[in-house]
């Protein structure tokens, strides 16, 4: 018997360790202490007891009871006072913390935009590699083998014929290599540039071009196209003008202006006092690239147009450094 209650004791000191709550309190408590519980068995015991070892092993047995009842109590003491003093912690008329919502880059917005006055249109997205080789990038787009863009200081070389596509068109060459016409499709993507970084030129920068091609697809259904795209995106208040350009694979081309829409055309820093902002470049598809993609140039015409996103971006929402756009610095994206 006295080893059963020295036994009970070491459990009941072991166990109280691991209470650190109220219920944790009650489960001890109804081991032990409870009119069912451990000590309560021993005293029952003591009837089987001879009546000249009783008096003996009853004193250690309510020795026992008092210090299981003293360690409950001092437990009790102790798990209330750390509710009292955390309760104290928690001021409940703080203010709540922000959750954070992210939003998108200022690229994927103009992106966006961008792409869905096209799908409006009747135009759908085509998609490439951004490691290209030189026949899809320079040659079927009618590059001549002494063009400039061809240096190793315009374009990133990976090998003699591999390189990072310098625009998006490679994925209309590609396209029209697997579809005939009619083809009338737009191209976002990323593409590089081997140029000196600064404040208005990066490594890489982002495009849309786009591409249609069918029976009789005429100049006026260029100009319909991208002036209607110019006065949803920049607004319909918004002048206009075509100037001629070139591309090695457009011909006629030109660039298309809209007055500056910061001092609608009166002339301000942005448009170096001009009232004209440059938006894109377009032209008629030279008959030339057709005959790289197996297409007969008697039979279709097709338009064609390419847009920096970078820039209209920055036009748009007045980021004077291109180099910002690529650092992912959290307090300038948290603005958008
Ligand atoms: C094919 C045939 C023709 C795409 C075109 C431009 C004019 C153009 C520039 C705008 C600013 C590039 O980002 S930028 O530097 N792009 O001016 N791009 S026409 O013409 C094509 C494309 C594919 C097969």
């Amino acid at each position: 018997m006295l080893l059963k209650i020295n036994d009970i004791k070491q459990k009941a000191l072991i166990d109280i360790n691991s209470v650190k709550d109220m219920a944790k309190l009650d489960v001890f408590r109804i081991k032990y202490l409870a009119r069912k519980g451990l000590v309560a068995d021993l005293f029952d015991d003591l009837k089987n007891i001879e009546t000249t070892e009783r008096p003996a092993i009853g004193k250690s047995l309510n020795e026992l009871r008092n210090i299981i009842q003293t360690l409950f109590d001092e437990k009790k003491k102790f798990i209330e006072a750390l509710t009292h003093q955390q309760k104290q912690i928690l001021d409940l008329t703080l203010p709540g913390r922000p959750k954070w919502v992210g939003t998108q880059h200022p690229i994927t917005r103009t992106l966006e935009e961008i792409k869905n006055i096209f799908f409006r249109m009747g135009f759908s997205e085509a998609f490439g590699p951004e490691i290209e080789d030189d026949y899809h990038n320079f040659e079927a787009l009618n590059f001549p083998k002494d063009h400039p863009a061809r240096d190793m200081q315009d374009t990133f070389f990976i090998d003699e014929k591999i390189l990072l596509r310098t625009h998006t068109s490679p994925v209309q060459i590609r396209v029209m290599e697997n579809h005939q016409p009619p083809v009338r499709i737009i191209a976002p993507g990323r593409v590089y540039r081997n140029e000196a970084v600064s404040a208005r030129s990066y490594c890489l920068f982002h495009q849309v071009e786009g591409l249609y091609v069918d029976v009789g697809v005429t100049f006026s259904e260029l100009k319909g196209t991208l002036v209607a795209f110019a006065k949803q995106f920049y607004g319909s208040e918004i002048k206009y003008r075509f100037r001629p350009s070139f591309f090695p694979f457009t011909e006629p081309s030109a660039e298309m202006d809209i007055t500056c829409f910061i001092c609608k055309g009166k002339g301000c820093r942005i448009c170096k006092n001009t009232g004209w902002l440059e938006i894109l470049g377009c032209g008629m598809v030279d008959p030339g690239v057709y005959k790289y993609v197996g297409y007969d140039p008697e039979k279709y015409t097709g338009y064609a147009f390419g847009m920096g996103i970078e820039r209209i971006t920055m036009l748009r929402y007045g980021i004077d450094d291109i180099r910002i756009l690529f650092e992912n610095d959290i307090r300038f994206l948290q603005q958008f």
